[in-house]
């Protein structure tokens, strides 16, 4: 048994024992190829396809529709803005893409390679509450020039949720393409294409409890798209390469799991996040970045004031508990992160901050057991850096 404390399923989750079970056969038994034609292929083919309609199910995909398995989240980010680049802007009329200041590297490195490129790229800023501002989407867009509008749905470090159903209807009344990076939305909250027609949207199963390397990507019916990958015509020609076909199984079956936990999710874990949260800010000199309404139920990004982010989190990981200082792909300082400028709180962050994110598998037990490392840390670094003044 594990002893440690995982509060940090924002950057990956412990895969579910159902959906590892179910991906096993596909190593030893069921090998084979999915587009060969023999008989191992086509017992291939049938998992494939019941994974792939888990998937439409998950995010309420039409038939007509395109759910793409790939690589990975960023595969998925970088596809649909270099696709949007060469239909829209290289082979159109358009100039430029939109995306906000608060996007994960995939996009906004993504974007600033297409600004190298000669891309107009423009982010719209954040409210005070911390979340994309559709009154700027509305003043930025030019149903001329636009060629895509690109924004997360849920901000990896604060669990903060962009009004999405605006933005994307804002980009509709213009005609301009809408992207939703769903990474840390999918599992969460619901997420469903029929209820908010975005144009494009990308998951990644590891975030929800499936295995790591495998994404998905969802298309509507005559979006524009070009694929980043040609070769051997896999996935209908728009993702060449042999699919990883343990995992996309495995991703169907983490999707159907995560959907189903989605009451769950709202409820318990809510309850569990809320109640970790309110003993750490009886602590004297804390803050909790953005509301909770506003955040996924899941999430909560501390601020401690007078404590050093990664001494803290040395002192975490010592006591036996994970977090993080934000995005583990993510190395600038949280002085440069967009979102605390825009909300105005790097003056009071200043390396203080640290990312807490449950999951279905959090317990209260841990709950309890986290609360008391964390307060411990603080009482302790404190008395250090009090020391260290004397
Ligand atoms: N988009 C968002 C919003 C993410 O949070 C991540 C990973 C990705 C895309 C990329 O996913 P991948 O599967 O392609 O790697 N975010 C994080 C994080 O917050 N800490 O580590 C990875």
């Amino acid at each position: 048994m594990d002893s440690r404390i995982y509060f940090d399923n924002n950057a990956t989750t412990q895969v579910d024992e159902r959906v590892s079970e179910i991906m096993h056969p596909f190593e030893r038994e069921c090998y084979g190829n999915p587009n060969s034609l023999h008989s191992f292929g086509m017992e291939v083919r049938s998992h494939l396809a019941t994974a792939l309609d888990r998937l439409y199910a998950g995010i309420s995909a039409d038939d007509e529709d395109t759910v793409l398995v790939n690589g990975c989240a960023t595969e998925g980010n970088n596809n649909i803005l270099k696709s949007a680049w060469i239909t829209q802007i290289l082979n159109g009329r358009k100039k430029q893409i939109i995306t906000s200041r608060v996007e994960h590297h995939s996009v906004s490195h993504t974007a600033a390679f297409l600004a190298s490129m000669g891309v107009e790229v423009v982010e719209i800023p954040v409210d005070k509450n911390g979340v994309a501002d559709a009154g700027a989407l509305r003043e930025l867009i030019d149903p001329d020039k636009t060629a895509l509008v690109s924004v997360v749905w849920a901000n990896s470090e604060t669990g903060l949720m962009n009004p999405i159903r605006e933005l994307c209807g804002i980009a509709r009344e213009n005609g301009v393409l809408f992207h939703t990076d769903a990474v840390q939305a999918v599992g969460k909250i619901p997420v469903s294409v029929r209820d908010i027609p975005v144009d494009y949207l990308t998951f990644t199963a590891h975030k929800f409890h499936g295995p790591k390397g495998v994404g998905g990507l969802y298309i509507r019916r005559g979006a524009p798209f070009v694929p980043l990958l040609h070769g051997g015509d896999q996935m209908g020609g728009l993702r060449s390469g042999t699919v990883n076909v343990s995992g996309a199984v495995g991703m169907g079956l983490a999707m159907e799991l995560a959907v189903a936990s989605l009451p769950y999710e709202n409820t318990a874990v809510r309850k569990l996040r809320d109640s970790f949260e309110d003993t750490i800010l009886t602590l004297e000199g804390t803050f909790a970045v953005g509301s909770r309404d506003l955040r996924t139920p899941n999430t909560s990004f501390i601020s401690f004031k007078g404590i050093e982010g990664e001494a803290m989190l040395w002192d975490l990981n010592r006591a036996g508990l994970a977090a993080s200082t934000g995005s583990a792909c993510a190395s600038e300082s949280l002085e440069a992160n967009p979102l605390f400028e825009a909300m105005n709180l790097n003056k009071d962050l200043s390396h203080t901050g640290i990312r807490f994110s449950l999951s279905r598998m959090t317990t209260e037990s841990e709950v309890n057991r986290a609360a008391e490392i964390v307060k411990n840390a603080v009482l302790r670094l404190r008395a250090i850096s009090t020391a260290d003044q004397i």
